[in-house]
């Protein structure tokens, strides 16, 4: 019995496309309409309380361009950007890219969402390790977008073997609570987690399964002593009360008996703004569902010219449309594509954000690789 998804031929060949994309082009055949267009991506607003985001899934976007007569212009990805910020524009004969519309939308949507929120957390986090730890909240066939966007978006590192194979990186994790009630004890997992899993491995201890976090988290420390990296608390909803209150005591008792070595790790529902209410004594933070399942970026994707002429939808500004940044200031100013200078008291020349990526379906430049891209991101993040 085949899994509910897509492949990448179904996808590249326009299978998951709207069925009204297909009517479109049926009509436009029938009517031999052929016509050049520029259509931008943009999104008008961005979800809950943000007032930025991060661009993301553009690799996957240009693959899925390549080879098809299409010219596109993009900002880089991991580029922030604001409401109304075009952030790519295509640009050739409606016929020969219209029906990948819902394809390229669903790669920017629900990986820039994903990017945002990693990176929301890793502002909130400072230097705090934040892991990926979503990719049980999402459907296993696309754990690796997942888990690549929560990457570049800030996360120190990802959990599932896949996605850390494609990265190029060590999958990082801890321990389950089936570990711990299939050895019968707390002592027994730890010591045998300790015996048996390589050494480079961090000894992170999780300390909520069978009693309570603070006697759990000192038999860690008594039974693996300086091996001992951290302790994990993934307190269920029921038992969780002041989160805060049981770290605070945890790393009092710890610190105590000398365990001052000993990190305090965090896990269950965790987001930005329970970072922001922890982060005073929790060490690291394993965040699942609040990256994995962000909301998705509303971007669009519209017309704004036909055969050179500008035009676009109501509501929608028309034309093709460039992104200015000053150097020196940072300000920023949407302008139509000819404009090169912004109205800036430090008359620098401006930097243009929109680049060119694809000329017919031919790549113009290399795409950056995740850790770049990562570093891109938490450059402009730590200014924020
Ligand atoms: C979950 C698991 C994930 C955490 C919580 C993600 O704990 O450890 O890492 O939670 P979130 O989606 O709320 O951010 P359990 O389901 O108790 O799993 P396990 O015993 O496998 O650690």
């Amino acid at each position: 019995m085949p899994l509910h998804i897509a492949d990448e031929d179904a996808i590249r060949a326009g299978r998951t496309t709207d069925v009204y994309f297909e009517r479109t082009a049926k009509i436009l055949q029938a009517r031999n309409i052929h016509k050049q267009v520029v259509m931008e991506v943009r999104a008008g607003s961005l979800p809950e309380s943000y007032e930025w985001a991060i661009f993301a899934g553009l690799e996957e976007v240009t693959a899925l361009l390549q080879g098809l007569p299409v010219t596109a212009y993009a900002m880089p990805e991991g580029t922030v950007f604001y409401p109304g910020e075009p952030v790519l524009w295509l640009q050739g004969d409606y016929l020969d890219f219209g029906k990948m519309e819902t394809a390229l939308l669903g790669c920017l949507c629900h990986a820039s969402g994903i990017a945002t929120k990693a990176a929301r957390c890793r502002q909130a986090a400072g230097d705090k390790m934040v892991i990926s730890f979503g990719a049980r909240r999402a459907h296993p066939a696309i754990a690796p977008m997942v888990e690549r966007n929560a990457f570049i978006g800030g996360c120190d590192g990802v959990a599932t073997l896949e996605a850390a194979r494609l990265l190029g990186v060590k999958p990082m994790g801890t321990m389950p609570h089936a570990l711990i009630l299939l050895l019968g004890s707390a002592r027994e997992a730890f010591l045998a987690f300790d015996e048996i899993i390589e050494p480079e491995v961090p000894r992170v201890c999780l300390v909520d399964t069978i009693g309570d976090e603070k006697f759990e988290a000192l038999t860690a420390a008594e039974a693996l002593g300086q091996r001992l990296s951290g302790v994990r608390l993934d307190t269920p909803g029921s038992r969780r009360g002041d989160i805060v209150h049981i770290a605070e005591e945890v790393r009092w008792e710890l610190d105590l008996r000398g365990y001052r070595h000993v990190r305090i790790f965090l896990s269950g529902g965790i987001n930005e703004h329970e970072i922001a209410r922890t982060r005073h004594v929790v060490d690291a933070y394993g965040v699942g569902t609040g990256i994995s399942n962000a909301r998705a970026i509303d971007f669009a994707l519209d017309i704004v010219a036909i055969d050179g002429v500008p035009v676009a939808k109501r509501g929608k500004e028309s034309g093709v449309k460039q992104v200015l940044v000053c150097p020196q200031c940072g300000k920023r100013q949407v302008v139509p594509w000819q404009t090169s200078t912004l109205d800036c008291p430090c008359s620098q020349e401006a930097r243009p954000l929109l680049q060119p990526l694809l000329e017919r379906g031919q790549l113009l430049r290399d795409l950056p690789s995740p850790q770049a891209i990562r570093d891109y991101v938490l450059e402009q993040v730590k200014i924020l």
